[in-house]
């Protein structure tokens, strides 16, 4: 069985239909249909900014439903499935607050979807039911970190087909526990807090003061060295050394890692000969990407396929 690993979609239909075609891909009454032997894997954030946010859930569930694809949650799912779900001791409030911030990340798929509709509790239940990682065999798939620990942690507590629950919300958001700590490092991966004064502006000119770390890299010593921060703010990454207990520092041994969520700009190419991501900012201006991988286990720059 082959598998095309495909980057986060963030509601760009086109993009998603354009990327299957090329893949030779099959729209049947039932949905897409691979080549022979293959399978599409979804590394998560199908949702969030883009134009037809229903339509790719809608596409990419009858997809999974029919066994052709799986699908991994990324943070923008997990975020939806918060955004519903009651604070426990709060019943005015969610597990994801309301705030001006966290209500404009998901504005657009709260319009199309409509806000409290019945769609979209539906859809929230599906998203519960994504899993965090997969270890395919030859290949391993998660939507930003593969940190062992963490992918342990949530396979014991989510056991293979057991949608994610109140309980596990509940640690989930609460914050420093270690189910937190383990969906927010699987989602959003390696953040380092970034030294007293220093900040920059993300691509949604937000103000960050923790940065996204490179947790591929191997031999890397300072910030600057594993900031994911785009080319003109790279610059305002100090050149200090990491802080002491950094969990990242690869190199990346054992099956390939295949992730998303990294907005990555430029020409799609490898992390390392062990790690692919696929994010290449389809949300945006960028292509939507896909690795068509056939067991090897040294990854082959060649092997990415973009439309859009
Ligand atoms: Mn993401």
């Amino acid at each position: 069985m082959g598998f095309d690993f495909i980057g986060d979609i963030h509601g760009q239909a086109g993009k998603l239909e354009a990327l299957l075609r090329k893949l030779g891909y099959v729209e049947k009454a039932g949905g897409w249909v691979p080549p022979y032997l293959r399978k599409a894997i979804f590394v998560g954030d199908l949702i969030d900014r883009g134009p037809e946010q229903v339509k790719v859930v809608k596409t990419v569930r009858a997809m999974v439903e029919n066994g052709r694809a799986l699908a991994l949650m990324g943070n923008h799912e997990f975020n939806a499935i918060g955004f519903v779900t009651q604070h426990p001791q709060d019943p005015t409030a969610f597990l994801r607050r309301h705030s001006p911030k966290n209500i404009s990340l998901h504005a657009e798929f709260l319009r199309q979807v409509g806000c409290g509709s019945a769609l979209q509790l539906e859809l929230v239940e599906w998203f519960k039911t994504l899993p965090l990682a997969l270890d395919l065999g030859g290949a391993r798939a998660v939507h930003a970190w593969w940190h062992q620990p963490y992918v342990d942690l949530v396979t014991r507590q989510l056991p293979s087909g057991k949608p994610m629950d109140e309980d596990f919300l509940h640690a989930a958001y609460n914050r420093g526990s270690p189910e937190c700590l383990a969906m927010e490092g699987l989602t959003k991966g390696l953040e380092i807090r970034l030294p007293p004064g220093r900040s920059f502006v993300d691509h949604g000119g937000i103000e960050r003061y923790d940065v996204r770390a490179k947790w591929w890299e191997g031999g890397a010593r300072s910030y600057r060295d594993v900031a994911i921060v785009g080319a003109h703010q790279l610059d305002r990454m100090p050149e200090c050394e990491l802080p002491p207990g950094y969990l990242g520092g690869g190199p990346i041994n054992g099956t390939p890692v295949f992730i998303g969520h990294y907005w990555m700009e430029g020409t799609p190419h490898l992390q390392t000969s062990k790690v692919a991501c696929l994010d290449w900012s389809a949300a945006k201006a960028g292509p939507l990407v896909a690795y068509r991988w056939d067991g090897e286990q040294e990854l082959d720059g060649a092997r990415f396929v973009a439309a859009g």
